[in-house]
């Protein structure tokens, strides 16, 4: 009989790394996760899953390392011999590669290398199966739509460049090592745990907290941007199906569905029960209470909750993705279980449930977190 499998993740502390490390427990797999080693604590995340370490039946282990450290991934993937590689780690944020571009491409890139490398030099490359998570920026500039695997890359940002590179050393090293290595191509997902700088998350948050007076305004970018949105725990599933394929492919995962930022806002203020309509034009148009209609939450009609600060635009944007998952569901059989609808449904409720409690702990003389974007 096969012993348990064993499965290392980079990225463990991320929002996709909490949900996989838990769908992978509840498969009977051992979890070894990569943390950076940080000035405070940032395994949040994955609190609720801490074991612990005297346990015998212990199946979650963290390894502090990083992806710009090759030595230090060679030792870990020769200790934890996994049967699976999930290379999720990334500075994930594309505003941020601009100010970042040497080390996104270092560890983004190089770092999708450092880790095939390293399959390859253990003479692991019969055993290990990998996967790469590459995204819908590599569509960038739209050439033509739905984008599905055919379609032609053209990447829009430091982060996207990077993560070209870390799709095609995945189809290089497949092709010229044969190895088991796969690019999930997936569009964007979000979840009550996606990092507060994403869009869909700063309004989930600034919307709880404009409905509990704890805020007075939602400053945004780009509000006609579309995105193909889906929810991190479907997309999860999808990552572990594409490695239990018999050939090695890399497929797009997305809804199929695309929504304009400033849909998503009227669709967040609309789960606490206020109407917003958005006045004006570019940067001076802004989002207007139309009616509150829940008595708990006094945001009165006329409130001006939504404002552009050109300070979000990106020096190269990404205006349109929608995705083709016409593959994935035939060959994987993977269909998401979220709609948009039910993704900003437990997003605001999440937020809301987040702030109560930080309302409270103001109320008790405890001062609310400052927030730096
Ligand atoms: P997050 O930003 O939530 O998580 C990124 C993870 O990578 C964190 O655990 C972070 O650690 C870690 N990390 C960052 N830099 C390094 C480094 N140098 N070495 C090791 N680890 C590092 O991203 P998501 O969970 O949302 O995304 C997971 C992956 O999927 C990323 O590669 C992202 O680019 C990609 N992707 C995401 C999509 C999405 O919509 N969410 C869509 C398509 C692709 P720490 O917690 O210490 O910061
Ligand atoms: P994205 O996600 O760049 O698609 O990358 P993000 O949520 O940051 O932006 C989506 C769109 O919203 C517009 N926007 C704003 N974005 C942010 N962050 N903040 C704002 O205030 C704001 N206002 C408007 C953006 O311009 C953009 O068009 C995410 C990341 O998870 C990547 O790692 C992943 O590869 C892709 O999704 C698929």
């Amino acid at each position: 009989m096969q012993g348990k499998k064993v499965a290392l993740l980079t990225g463990v502390t991320g929002q996709d790394g909490a949900y996989l490390t838990e769908l992978l427990l509840s498969k009977g797999y051992e979890v070894h996760g990569i943390k950076r080693r940080s000035s405070l604590f940032n395994t949040d995340r994955i609190d609720h899953l801490y074991q612990d370490p005297h346990d015998s039946n212990k199946n979650f282990f963290l390894h502090y390392g990083d992806l710009t450290d090759s030595t230090n991934l060679i030792r870990i993937i020769q200790q934890v011999q996994p049967d699976e590689i999930y290379n999720l780690g990334a500075m994930s944020h594309v505003k941020v590669s601009f100010d970042t571009p040497e080390y996104t491409a270092n560890a983004d890139g190089i770092g999708t290398l450092r880790i095939l490398e390293a399959v390859r030099l253990l003479g692991l490359t019969k055993k290990t199966r990998i996967y790469q998570a590459s995204t819908s920026e590599l569509y960038g500039l739209v050439q033509a739509v739905p984008q599905s695997e055919t379609t032609p890359f053209y990447p829009r940002s430091p982060y996207a460049v990077a993560k070209l590179y870390g799709y095609w050393i995945t189809v290089n090293y497949r092709e010229a090592y044969d190895m088991y290595a796969c690019n999930g191509i997936l569009f964007n997902h979000e979840s009550p745990l996606r990092g507060e700088t994403f869009v869909t998350r700063k309004i989930t948050r600034a919307v709880a907290k404009i409905a509990m007076n704890l805020q007075d305004k939602l400053f945004l970018g780009n509000l006609n941007a579309e995105r193909d949105w889906g929810h991190a725990k479907d997309y999860v599933e999808a990552m572990y199906l594409i490695l239990q394929q018999d050939t090695p492919e890399d497929f797009v995962i997305a809804t199929g569905v695309t929504t304009r930022v400033r849909e998503f806002v009227r669709m967040a203020f609309a789960e606490v029960g206020i109407e917003v309509e958005f006045r004006g034009e570019g940067v001076d148009e802004k989002g207007y209470v139309i009616s509150c209609s829940k008595p708990e939450y006094q945001v009165a009609e006329g409130t001006e909750v939504v404002a552009v600060d050109p300070k979000y635009f990106r020096p190269t944007e990404v205006e349109l993705l929608i995705g083709d998952p016409t593959k994935s569901k035939e060959k994987l059989g993977w269909v998401p279980k979220y709609d948009l609808q039910g993704l900003v449904k437990e997003m605001v409720a999440a937020d809301v449930e987040l702030f109560q409690r930080e309302k409270l702990l103001k109320a008790s003389g405890y001062s609310i977190k400052n927030q730096f974007e």
